[in-house]
């Protein structure tokens, strides 16, 4: 879907998110796509699911798609001008007919040590994603229902880092809307939208690359939920606050 500048803006502000940007060719993604393989063969399909996280430092390929200048205009049009690039990390959910892999419902700020507790991600649909194979959700406008305190997910099996999750009675699953897309369509989710994925119990892979970006205002208050440190690089536009030391861009573009 190509979408007006001023539309996306409206439509994030509202809903919190927007969906199936046309962002990569079906021939960038396939190579994309191929340079994962590569890596998933290196790495493992274990470190693959949630363990490959900030790695746009060490594979140009990763680097190369998180400052992709077409995702830039889309977030420029979602969060403003100055963007600053926070990390990024696979998703990789593998077939599991059992059912025991999922993200519960949570939002993204709530653990990452933000002050103020603003980000923005853009979701790249490596294969395709689908209800099939437990493609994301979001509940829209949950974005402007301010920060909950999330518990702990009661059933095993949830990928994120400290099995958080926000308590079943806060989340109005009807309103639920899947994230379908395409390989090389991108969504855009506020850090404070409520959003899951579900088990992948097709025979097909589903990886997305998550990239996180923030305003160069959002400073690191405290450490996120693995205890680590941000080591945000400026994208575009300025950096005023100067709260990080700068970091070297580890690929040209
Ligand atoms: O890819 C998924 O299944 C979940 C992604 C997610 O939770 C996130 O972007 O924070």
């Amino acid at each position: 879907m190509t979408v007006a500048p001023s539309d996306l803006t409206a439509a994030y502000q509202r809903d919190g998110f927007v969906t199936r940007l046309d962002i990569f060719s079906e021939p960038e993604i396939a190579a994309f796509r191929a340079e994962f393989d590569d890596l998933e063969a290196r790495e493992g399909k274990e470190k693959c699911q949630i363990g490959l996280q900030g790695r746009h430092m060490d594979e140009a390929f990763i680097w190369r798609m998180a400052a992709d200048a077409r995702i830039l205009d889309a977030v420029s049009a979602c969060m403003g001008q100055d963007i600053m690039l926070l990390s990024t990390h696979f998703f990789c959910k593998y077939p599991d007919p059992e059912g025991s892999k999922f993200v519960a419902w949570h939002q993204d700020i709530t653990y990452w040590g933000l002050e103020p507790p603003e980000a923005h991600t853009a979701w790249i649909a490596i294969d395709d994603a689908d209800l099939g194979n437990g493609c994301m959700q979001v509940i829209p406008g949950s974005h402007r229902d301010g920060i909950v305190e999330h518990g702990k997910a009661a059933n095993a099996g949830n990928l994120l880092s400290i099995n958080q999750e926000i308590p079943d009675e806060l989340v109005d699953t009807n309103r639920a809307v899947a994230i379908e897309l395409r390989a090389g369509q991108v969504s855009i989710h506020d850090g404070q939208l409520y959003h899951a994925s579900f088990p992948n119990t097709s025979q097909r892979r589903r990886c997305g690359l998550t990239v996180r970006f923030i305003p160069p205002a959002a400073r690191q208050v405290q450490a996120n939920s693995t205890g680590q440190q941000w080591y945000p690089i400026l994208l575009r536009g300025e950096d005023q606050h100067h709260h990080y030391a700068p970091t070297a861009v580890p690929f040209a573009s």
